[in-house]
């Protein structure tokens, strides 16, 4: 196989000073703290998972030979489309962790892919550690105080970054944690097709693949396969759509008697918002998740809307990127649709 040169995407593309000084500020504070806390957003994603679970052997890496503890936890399970990278068994859910139990005082809290605000239950967990990182990717991501903020705007996701700060440390990419970082990365840029995907994302991805990583079927396993539920939930979003502003704005939902009928799991509905955006006249395009106490609005912009700022016009704690954000709403669906719809279609004019 053809070969890069060790180090060839820092010498290419070497991080900026301020990401740098943050990074090596990061791996002093791994060297320093002995309980390690790892967590991600509310619902975990291919890039949460994977920039997780590589961040996890980084820490490995460094601490070979000392004592240490790592615990990661996110609120929601890992989905089951992610249940073949190496070590997801050691994820807890919230639910799996408080039934735990366990006493532990961590010294060092590591957030990917989303602030502290964004990790739900977990966030408490947070309160009395007294060093905290960030290891992210959002435009409008946290607003808290970190030790260390590991954050670059133009990483096409969170385990791209992850990919700098091994290659900065000069820990060797295993296969296991390319196969994690790689289908971040899938996840991220969408096969490496959205904005953020740069020439550098490729020469992480070469990299990545020269582990020897079967790429292809696990971006299939990951990404593309459904399970038949998961079909049965895009064919109730397919059923749903619903056009304005001569089809520029594209929208669909899911009712919780949706899911009860379905009985599909969490991880099922990943993606499926794409299939909104595949819409050639399509400007930006919206789904709303109807949940027991809000609704959960998806949104995806070919550019001209800013959709970060639009969900966060709707509610502060909402954001993401310029033309993938989200934010959740409390109140009745139908009115929740009405409303966002009638703005965002006031906004298209
Ligand atoms: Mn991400």
């Amino acid at each position: 196989m053809l070969k890069l040169k060790p180090q060839f995407v820092s010498k290419n593309f070497p991080l900026s000073p301020r990401i740098k000084s943050e990074t090596q500020k990061f791996l002093r504070l791994i060297k320093k703290s002995r309980s390690f806390l790892i967590s991600s957003t509310l619902t975990s994603d291919g890039d949460s998972i994977g920039a997780q679970l590589a961040l996890a052997a980084l820490i490995r890496a460094v601490k070979k030979g000392s004592r240490y503890s790592i615990r990661i936890v996110n609120q929601s399970e890992v989905p089951e489309r992610y249940q073949f990278l190496h070590g997801h068994e050691e994820i807890y859910s919230w639910a799996q962790w408080t039934q735990k139990a366990e006493k532990i005082t961590f010294d060092l809290g590591i957030v990917c892919d989303g602030g502290i605000e964004r990790t739900g239950a977990v966030a408490g967990l947070f309160e009395t550690i007294d060093h905290k990182v960030l290891v992210d990717h959002h435009a409008l991501g946290s607003e808290l105080k970190y030790s260390s903020r590991i954050l670059d705007l133009t990483s096409s996701s969170s385990c791209e970054l992850v990919y700098h700060i091994f290659d900065l440390a000069r820990i060797k990419i295993s296969r296991a944690v390319a196969e994690a970082l790689y289908i971040g990365m899938v996840f991220d840029t969408g096969f490496f097709k959205h904005s953020l995907t740069t020439s550098r994302t490729h020469l992480v991805a070469a990299k990545l693949i020269e582990t020897g990583i079967d790429f292809s079927k696990i971006s299939d396993r990951a990404i593309l396969d459904r399970t038949w539920k998961a079909q049965l939930l895009l064919k109730a979003l397919m059923a749903h759509m619903e056009a304005r502003n001569n089809a520029k704005l594209i929208s669909s939902y899911w009712t919780l008697a949706d899911f009860e009928s379905i009985q599909s799991r969490d991880g099922d509905q990943e993606g499926m918002i794409n299939q909104l955006y595949f819409t050639d006249s399509a400007e930006v395009v919206v789904l709303f998740v109807e949940r027991e106490n809000d609704v959960k609005v998806s949104f995806r912009s070919k550019g001209k809307i800013n959709v970060a700022e639009f969900a966060r016009h709707l509610n502060p704690q909402g954001g993401g990127h310029v033309r993938a954000a989200g934010c959740t709403l409390p109140g009745l669906l139908t009115d929740v649709m009405s409303r966002v719809l009638d703005e965002l279609s006031a906004l298209i004019q």
